[in-house]
Order: structure tokens, then sequence, then C-alpha cells
């Protein structure tokens, strides 16, 4: 932490003058992003201060057994009152987290910005990005480690499942030591990961299966870039009778393919835009630029884009229409 230690810093000052707090998540929630906004709003709590916590879509089933999960409301009145202090996790952008309207209904109010995504344009007041950290759970707890704060098994468990999930439970690319040395004292702290892992990892069901099968068999490598893609449309979706959500994961199992350095799974979503997955376990590639090209970002070994458009399939030819 000590190359962050200024901001460490920093951002206790900021909490230490604030009374009523507001912390933010990303729409589309996922564990990190659930995981980060209620540990941090636990540790606020313990200080004294009055908490919310913010995010635009509802809490998805599965991570209802997080500790707490039911104090995270998508009440848009939230932005009709007044906070001395927003702090937004794991989103690389506001536009991103699903705020960048609402938030302009506050005033007078500091934006401390906490996040892991490498293509952060560090937009609060203070920002504290560290795109090395597996997730934004593992930045929260080097601050906690940083302010000597006592990590109960609740905070844990919170912490534990950003670490989990973004992790592809610690083996996609994203995994470090840092991050299993932190998982291992979160264990000591009462988090169980082997149950975490279970419910957040281990959700896939028949249909979802059906999905992936069809993701595998289409299979495709390109030698010229060395990268293998494949792709998911509305009609499998419909077909496997799953959600795009059931598409989650498919690229992170991928990344273990040894016959390309790069994977992208693109996936028509329903609000008619192609998105893109991309992985790679090279340390020299950097996703997060290629991405960029599209309009995307993300991290160098993992990244993201969407596009407009929808797939068509035609004589082994995949093109964006
Ligand atoms: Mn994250």
């Amino acid at each position: 932490m000590h190359e962050y230690q200024a901001i460490s810093q920093k951002i206790k000052a900021e909490i230490a003058r604030a009374q009523t707090i507001l912390v933010i998540s990303h729409q589309k929630p996922d564990g990190d992003t659930l995981g980060s906004n209620l540990a941090f709003s636990q540790i606020l709590k313990q200080q004294g201060k009055t908490v919310t916590s913010f995010c635009l879509d509802q809490v998805p089933e599965l991570f209802q057994f997080l500790p707490h999960h039911e104090q995270v409301t998508n009440n848009h009145l939230v932005f009709s009152k007044h906070y001395d202090l927003v702090i937004v996790v794991d989103s690389g952008s506001l536009n991103y987290a699903g705020v960048e309207l609402l938030i302009t209904a506050l005033k007078d109010y500091k934006l401390i910005n906490i996040d892991h995504h490498a293509s952060n344009p560090l937009y609060g007041d203070v920002n504290l990005v560290i795109p090395t950290a597996s997730s934004c759970a593992e930045v929260i707890y080097r601050l906690l480690k940083d302010w000597q704060i006592k990590i109960n098994s609740e905070v844990a468990t919170l912490l534990a499942c950003g670490m989990i999930t973004d992790t592809g439970g610690f083996i996609n690319p994203a995994t470090s030591y840092q991050v299993l040395q932190a998982a291992a004292d979160l264990i000591a702290q009462g988090a169980n990961l082997s149950q975490i892992s279970k419910i957040t990892l281990g959700n896939k069901n028949v249909n979802n299966l059906k999905l992936w099968g069809r993701a595998f068999s289409r299979l495709q490598y390109v030698k010229k870039y060395n990268l293998v893609y494949t792709f998911i449309t509305q009609k499998d979706f419909l077909e496997c009778e799953t959600d795009e959500n059931s598409a989650e994961g498919i690229s992170n199992f991928l990344h273990v393919l040894q016959d390309a350095k790069i994977i992208l799974v693109l996936k028509e979503s329903i609000d008619g835009q192609i998105k893109g997955s991309l992985r790679t376990t090279e340390d020299d590639i950097d996703l997060s630029k290629l991405a960029g090209i599209f309009g995307g970002g993300g991290h160098k070994k993992a990244s993201g884009f969407a596009l407009p458009g929808r797939l068509s399939y035609d004589k082994n030819k995949l093109r964006i229409i």
C-alpha cells in the first residue's frame, strides 16, 4: 500500500470529516461491486456514519446470501438528499456505474473513486485506482489494513466474495499472490471461501450448460492474431431458455485454452449491441488497449467492449451487421 499511502490518508481524512455518506455500486451488479459496497458501508457504520448503499439495479438472487444485502437500495430518491461524501466502488466511470445523470442532482459533496480498472480516468476528487489489484474488494482490503481496522466475519465474507468472483475462483489472470494472501487472512477472520465459491461460481443449471455447449462448439482459431473466438446470439438465449447472465464466465473459463494467446467471446445483447469479452494470460499483451479501439476498456488481461449491431454467421464466416 505504501505506493498509495498519501491517497489512503486523504480518504481517511475525508471520511473523518463526513457524517452522511453515499456508497455507489455499478449497475448490473456483480460480486465485487456488491461485496465492496457492503463491506465498506459496514466499516463506515461502525464508525458512526450515516450510510446509504445504492445500486441502479436490484441485488441479483445469487448474491442475496451476502450479509446486509437488503440494505442496498435502487430507489432514485436517495439522490434527492444531501451527502457529505459519495464513494463509487468498482466503476471505471460514472457512466459505467449508471449514475452519470442521477449524481448531477447532488451538490456540495466530495467524490471518492475506488476501483481497479486500468481504463479508469480518475473522475473523483480523490482516486484510489489500483490496476494490479484483482478486485475492488482487494483495494478495500488494503485500505482497511492500512488503517489498521479489524475485519469481522461479515466484512471478511463480503470482501472474499469480491475476490472470488473477480478471479473466477482464484484461477483467472487477475489472480496474484497478494489476493491469495488477502484471502488467507479473510479465512482467518471467518470468511467461508468454499461456500462463497459454491454459491457464486457453481450456479450452473442444464440450460446454462446447453448455452455454454453452443459457445464451445463454435470455437474458431484465427492464426493471424493467435486468437480463439466464439459467439452467442439472442436466438441461443431464447432456444436454451436462459438469459444473458448465463453467458457470464465463458471467457474466463476459456482462458485456460493453450491453443491461443487471446480469447474473444462475442455476445448479442437484448438492447441491440454486440458485447465482446477479451482475455489473455500473456504478460506482454494489453487488452485494455485493444478494447479501447472499439470504445471499451478494462484491464490488461481482461477487457471488454460494446458495439451496435447483430451477428450473422454464414458459410463459416462471422460478420457484424
Ligand atoms: Mn471488479
